[in-house]
């Protein structure tokens, strides 16, 4: 008989550094919403890699945890193979710092991935600053990529599944995700709010999503926002900013479940 393997890996950085970018590369599918906004990500969200030796479950986390105490709680269970610290290029300040005086606590492999490098101009930066890091982190392996562009990132499968326990797969062959359809919608029309909408707008939305039990392939979303001037500006001039964002939401929902769909937007004042 084979063997499998399996083992658990938590995505942690700052926000904005691109950890959905590259749990969604490294499950294959876009699981996990992203944007150039900050606290994009709210939850924990599980990706799972499969193949039919290896089995990674990914966690991806919301970036906004860097308070010490969240960060451990998270970590206490050390149910963890390893840890995927990115870091944006070479930006370094009191929020890596405090994962590091963490990580320094517990004994769990810290694989660093240093993303957008596409973003580098001059490469000579990084060198000193790799120095730098190997001062602050036990480094396990070191990955400079780009997540968004999908540079120098095979790698990452071979490190990771060279280095797994022999062990039972915890996942179906073909689960790939912990989210239920109901929050992945939502999560997709977030993501769009978060494209379309600018400033603080975005955060400013709760979205309800109801199936339609009599029309199958029907989906209805009520936003509910408190002031009828940010109903205003989500609906836009001439409607635009709805329209985008209700015809995007509707080829991405669309695109995730491989079928046809209609989405309806009403809005409503809580
Ligand atoms: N240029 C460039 N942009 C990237 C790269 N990876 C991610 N991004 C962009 O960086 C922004 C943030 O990416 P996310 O994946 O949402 O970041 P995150 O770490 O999950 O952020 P939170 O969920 O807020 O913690 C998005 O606009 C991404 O498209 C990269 O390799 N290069
Ligand atoms: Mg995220």
């Amino acid at each position: 008989m084979i063997s499998s393997y399996y083992g658990s890996i938590l995505l942690l950085g700052r926000t904005n550094v691109g950890k959905s970018t590259l749990l969604n590369f490294l499950v294959k599918k876009k699981i996990s919403i992203t944007s150039h906004k900050k606290n994009t990500t709210n939850n924990n969200i599980i990706g799972v890699y499969n193949n039919d030796i290896y089995q990674i479950e990914f966690i991806d986390t919301p970036g906004n945890i860097f308070s010490k105490n969240k960060i451990f709680n998270l970590l206490k269970n050390n149910k963890y193979d390893f840890i995927l610290f990115i870091l944006d290029k070479n930006k370094w300040n009191y929020i890596e710092e405090n994962f590091t005086k963490i990580f320094s606590k517990i004994n769990i492999p810290i694989i660093l991935i240093i993303n957008k490098v596409d973003q580098i101009k001059n490469k000579n930066i990084l060198l000193p600053y790799i120095n730098f890091l190997k001062k602050k982190i036990n480094i396990f392996y070191l990955f400079i990529i780009s997540a968004k562009y999908k540079l120098y990132t095979n790698n990452i499968y071979d490190i990771i599944c060279s280095n797994l326990p022999k062990k039972k797969h915890l996942y179906p062959k073909n689960y790939i995700t912990d989210q239920t359809d109901q929050v992945i919608i939502k999560e997709i029309i977030r993501e769009n709010i978060m494209k379309f909408l600018h400033k603080e707008i975005p955060y400013l939305i709760k979205i309800k999503v109801i199936f339609s039990k009599i029309l199958l392939n029907e989906i209805n979303i009520i936003f509910l926002v408190k002031k009828i001037n940010h109903k205003k500006i989500i609906i836009g001039k001439n409607s635009n900013n709805i329209k985008l964002i209700k015809n995007r939401s509707e080829q991405n929902i669309e695109k995730f479940f491989k079928k046809k769909l209609k989405l309806n937007i009403w809005i409503k004042i809580q």
